[in-house]
């Protein structure tokens, strides 16, 4: 096991870093960065104020709103002299939103997705295969950086081009995978679907993340490529990949990066804090970050934070795995639920494939859900490769009580033909939203 100092530090001495990072920050926005400067004036305050970490808290919460509106580089705090990157995430609506980075942001970008890789059991000398998408996303340059800082021999992939993809892990022989649970399930399905075993590949450790999966999903990736599972999570607000990563030992929560990035959870509702172990909205401040400093972003995930020891011997808080975006979060007569927690039950279902869809859809004035599930290669051959079968009616009672019992929801089910539900080529698309479509003429 590799273990960095500060990842075991007590925690006086991590909150003490993390005071004296949060005061270089604060004054670096005060003075560089406007729409900051803006919100310690208007509460008469500066950064010389700020003597404890609870003080961070007289700042107001930045949204991704307030990004937007400073686009494209409006957020930054040094000039662009010394920017050496910048990255930018999609997002559904309007413009994207762009960070940027100096050379020291990368190196410690760079530091901390050793880390996580090295946690997950990366060793150096050993082969990577890297096959989150390279570009803007922040996944494949993030994952890169970071298994070339520890020492690996990294294969810079990127998403796409099954054939490849197989070909390279079968002749390179990595120990580690990284990409989205949902591509890298499609990548192992490939790979039976040519009559091979992926258990038997060199594959030892998978690094997850960039989208919401549940044990479940775990259980099925681990058993079809006989892997340990371990997830990743990041958001380019923040960083990119390696804000948290979860150790293989305990397998029960992702340890953040304190000593980069300090944590808060909120309701997103009230915006008061929550206590440990209860869900709600994680909230982070940069501690070192350079280039795009920020303070307070509401990340819109839903997760809870734990203190306390691990098995691993890291003494850093850890995050739950995220139920979901606040905004992904479906209330379905009244009841609140998100797509990775209907996951979890579902994949219970051995009738079923894991891949799944959630339709949203107008009838009359009234928003419903249908819920898209595909059967397994061998059930359909049981039905004769007939989806009218009679058989399939007491599929659809059985996913409804499984999505009853497990969820609390009822909803409609849609039963589909293996590979009739769109396949990963990235982050998973688990909601499909047809309501607009419904009320055109
Ligand atoms: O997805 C960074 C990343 C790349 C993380 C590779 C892990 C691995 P964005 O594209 O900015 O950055 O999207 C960030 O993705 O706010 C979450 O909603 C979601 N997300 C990221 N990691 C996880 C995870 C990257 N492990 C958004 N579990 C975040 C659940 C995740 N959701």
């Amino acid at each position: 096991m590799i273990l960095h100092e500060i990842e075991t530090a007590g925690r006086d001495q991590m909150e003490s870093l993390q005071l004296e990072r949060l005061r270089k920050t604060a004054s670096l926005v005060y003075h560089s960065v406007p729409f900051y400067r803006d919100h310690f004036e208007a509460r008469d305050i500066h950064p010389d104020d700020i003597r404890s970490l609870e003080d961070l808290k007289m700042l107001p919460l930045t949204t991704k709103k307030d990004l937007r509106d400073h686009y494209p580089f409006g957020m930054f705090a040094v000039g662009q002299e010394e920017l050496v990157r910048v990255h930018a995430s999609s997002g559904t609506s309007g413009k994207p939103t762009v960070v940027g980075y100096t050379q020291k942001d990368i190196d410690m970008w760079g530091d901390i997705v050793a880390r996580a890789i090295a946690m997950a059991g990366g060793r150096p000398g050993s082969v990577l295969h890297n096959a989150y998408g390279y570009g803007l996303f922040t996944g494949g340059l993030g994952l890169h950086y970071g298994s070339e800082k520890l020492g690996m021999i990294t294969v810079p992939v990127s998403g796409g081009n099954m054939d490849r993809q197989i070909t390279l892990i079968e002749d390179f022989k990595p120990t580690v995978i990284c990409g989205t649970p949902s591509y890298v399930l499609n990548l192992a399905e490939t790979i039976e679907s040519q009559g091979k075993d992926p258990a038997r590949l060199s594959l030892q450790v998978g690094i997850f993340g960039a989208e919401p999966w549940s044990d479940k999903m775990r259980e099925t990736l681990e058993g079809i490529l006989d892997i340990k599972a371990c997830d990743i999570y990041g958001l380019s607000e923040v960083i990119g990949p390696g804000v948290a990563m979860e150790c293989p030992e305990a397998q029960d929560g992702l340890h953040i990066a304190e000593d980069h990035f300090l944590v808060e959870v909120i309701n997103p509702d009230t915006l008061e804090p929550v206590a440990d172990g209860e869900a709600g909205e994680l909230v982070f401040t940069s501690l070192t970050k350079e280039a795009f400093p920020i303070i307070r972003y509401r990340t819109g995930d839903i997760a809870s934070i734990q203190r306390g020891s691990c098995p691993c011997g890291r003494t850093t808080v850890k995050m739950s795995r995220v139920k979901g975006r606040v905004d992904d979060m479906l209330i379905i007569r009244g009841v609140n639920v998100f797509p990775s927690e209907m996951e979890h039950h579902l994949f219970e279902l051995k009738e079923l494939a894991p891949h799944y869809q959630l339709h949203l859809k107008k009838k009359g004035a009234l928003d419903t859900v249908e819920l898209h599930v595909e059967v397994s290669p061998e059930y359909y051959a049981g039905l004769s490769g007939n989806i009218g079968h009679e058989k399939v009616g007491e599929l659809i009672t059985k996913v409804k009580r499984v999505m009853k019992n497990g969820c609390l929801v009822s909803m409609d089910i849609r039963v589909r033909a293996p590979k009739e539900i769109p396949r990963s080529e990235g982050k998973a698309i688990r909601i499909v939203d047809l309501r607009e479509e419904a009320v055109l003429p």
